[in-house]
């Protein structure tokens, strides 16, 4: 039998192919803004207090990923529904000098960092009198990294020699033992992982050690109110250190915190008003989400238009399981257009009457952006 599923029609629980829950940790020194910007993301409301190590224990939260396509393509098919998709942050204990040695909070903010998989570090520019710290955030960010690089060395110094042993009667072990040593090198001239030019085989070898740097790295730079319309001014010392190894953005938390918390008429004055458009939180949201390898393909139609998660590189048949397991047995070949198109044709009908819509098979990798319609038998 062949079935016609058309998604404009339905609206099915999301069964997500993503396997167990990814998150990324905001990781920064004590008092650079790390639970303001949790909350700001997520709308939780974990403390945020002027005094360092007010964070003891790891918050985890969702932040929805807001997107232009899929609000354009709602209005464009009326839908009743719009569903957005989300990312998991986890905020973390500060970090200082000597963390990696126990001082502060010491392992509390390891154990948080090493259960994340992506790094957001938080480098505080703002000034207050009120708010214990500096507000140099390329001293921020080096402390940051020598504590990270820190706990990696010691971690990496003792497997290398237990590895080394291992491998004497398992030669299997031979690349694991050459991509410790060629980490340790990197670390003992104080560089994290996700700076250093590792091979990917290298670090995936390092997968198993969980280290601390081997993580991809995003860097936001807190903004004090009156420093937010100079953004790009303020984070480039941040950028040059960082170079290609991270994208940097700059967010005045607290302003955006607070505008968050506007309706969203207001809010939208607001950030106009100070010439902010949508403000930077959204774009924080969406690198966090494209730092974990996470892409979006949509669909949409009058009940529901919908982003959804896949992973980058994934396939037309495991995009459709993104959808429910049904779409990926049956999966047959899949209607596809970009969505700028879609939008410009102004309907599926319309795309379809224009020859436009794609029809793609099993082999076909799926591009952000791309809207689905998958035909399937099952
Ligand atoms: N002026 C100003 N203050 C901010 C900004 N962001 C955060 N703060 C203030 O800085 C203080 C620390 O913020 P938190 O979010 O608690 O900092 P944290 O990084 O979570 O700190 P710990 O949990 O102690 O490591 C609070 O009093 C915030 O109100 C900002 O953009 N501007
Ligand atoms: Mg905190």
């Amino acid at each position: 039998m062949l079935v016609f599923f058309d998604m404009r029609e339905l609206t099915l629980p999301g069964g997500s192919s993503l396997r167990p829950v990814e998150r990324i940790g905001i990781v920064g020194l004590p008092n650079a803004g790390k639970s303001a910007l949790f909350n700001a993301l997520t709308g939780g409301s974990v403390a945020v207090a002027p005094h360092r190590f007010s964070t003891t224990e790891t918050n985890v939260g969702i932040a929805q990923v807001p997107d232009h396509r899929l609000t354009a393509l709602a209005a464009m098919s009326q839908s009743k529904k719009t569903v957005h998709t989300s990312v998991e942050l986890m905020d973390v204990a500060g970090l200082t000098a000597g963390s990696s040695a126990g001082e502060g909070l010491g392992n509390r903010f390891l154990a948080g960092i090493r259960e994340s998989d992506a790094l957001c570090l938080v480098l505080r520019a703002f000034e207050d009198p009120n708010v214990v710290g500096d507000s140099d955030p390329v001293e921020d960010l080096a402390v940051l990294e020598l504590e990270l690089v820190l706990a990696d060395a010691d971690v990496v110094d003792t497997n290398v020699n237990r590895r080394r042993r291992a491998a004497k009667g398992d030669k299997s072990l031979a690349g694991e033992v050459a991509a410790l040593e060629e980490a340790q090198v990197v670390l003992q001239a104080g560089q994290p992982i996700y700076r250093s030019s590792l091979s990917v085989g290298a670090r995936a070898a390092l997968k198993p050690f969980s280290l601390l740097t081997d993580k991809p790295v995003l860097a936001v730079v807190n903004l004090g109110e009156d420093q937010a319309a100079d953004a790009a001014t303020l984070i480039k010392p941040v950028v040059d250190e960082l170079g290609d190894s991270a994208d940097v953005l700059g967010v005045s938390v607290q302003l955006e915190a607070e505008a968050a918390r506007l309706d969203a008429d207001e809010r939208e004055e607001l950030m106009e008003a100070l010439g902010l458009g949508e403000g930077a939180l959204p774009r924080v949201a969406r690198a966090a989400y494209h730092l974990l390898g996470r892409r979006t393909f949509l669909t949409t139609g009058d009940k529901e238009s919908r982003a959804w998660t896949y992973r980058a590189g994934a396939r037309a048949p495991e995009c459709a399981g993104v959808i429910h397991s049904d779409l990926q047995r049956g999966f047959i070949r899949a209607e596809i257009i970009h969505w700028d198109e879609l939008l410009e044709l102004g309907s599926w009908s319309a795309a379809k009457a224009a020859g436009r819509l794609r029809v793609e098979g099993k082999e076909y990798e799926v591009v952000d952006g791309d809207v689905l319609e998958i035909r399937f038998n099952v």
